[in-house]
């Protein structure tokens, strides 16, 4: 894809000391907490669909239903999960379908450098462009090979293991492709527009200039 080269590969983790296992600050808690802000939304499958919107390469917008969503090639990948609160998941096996592959199916136009992910109910996060292609971004259906739980993000969430985990959005409903960034739910409220774990870029106020659209 010729606008992946824009920002740097996102696909390793940033600045991980090669003997450390989480990044600074994490912990191991018993169990998989669950976490989120609203409302846990009813699937109806007949109603559910996954949009690419936004500026894409032809100006048009990009949709499967269920079906079709089922139809896609699916990916696994293992990959630790750090919540902003704390906790860590390491070795999470998550299977689904590759957000690249995704990109391929439905391309950004050239000059798209962020997207913002949608949920059900409005939730949502924002992504560089290279976060979005990384090698581990999957939009997960299954952990662990067991289907996810509704409490999980049911039927589809994006997992974005080298980024805090209010970007792995739950009951993902679309992906916006932008020229230019903009802040997200969390992002908006005082959480860092990146959120590099291995940088342990939590906050807003720890963003350097240039790195984020003002508050
Ligand atoms: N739609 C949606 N996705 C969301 C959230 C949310 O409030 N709404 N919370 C995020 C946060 S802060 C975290 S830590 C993870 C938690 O995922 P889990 O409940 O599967 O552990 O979901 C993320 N995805
Ligand atoms: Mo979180």
């Amino acid at each position: 894809m010729a606008s992946s080269a824009q920002t740097p590969a996102a696909d390793e983790p940033s600045d991980r000391p090669s003997d450390a296992v989480l990044p600074p600050g994490q912990y191991v808690p018993r169990g998989w907490p669950v976490l989120h802000y609203g409302p846990v939304p009813k699937f109806r499958p007949k109603d559910w669909d996954l949009r690419v919107i936004g500026m894409t390469a032809d100006g048009g917008e990009y949709r499967w239903d269920w079906e079709a969503f089922q139809e896609l090639p699916v990916t696994e990948t293992v990959a630790d999960f750090h919540c902003v609160t704390k906790f860590s998941l390491p070795g999470n096996r998550w299977a689904g379908v590759a957000c690249a592959a995704l990109a391929e199916l439905a391309p950004p136009h050239p000059d798209v450098t962020h997207v913002m992910v949608w949920a059900d109910y409005g939730y949502s996060a924002n992504l560089r462009l290279a976060d979005f292609l990384a090698a581990g971004t999957l939009l997960a259906t299954h952990r662990g090979g067991e289907r996810l739980t509704a409490d999980h993000g049911f039927p589809v969430r994006i997992v974005v293991p080298h980024l805090y985990a209010w970007k792995s959005v739950k009951w993902v409903r679309a992906v916006e492709y932008m020229i230019g960034d903009r802040r997200g739910f969390w992002e908006e409220r005082g959480y860092h527009n990146v959120g590099e774990a291995w940088r342990e870029q939590r906050y807003s106020y720890q963003e350097d200039p240039g790195e984020a659209p003002p508050l």
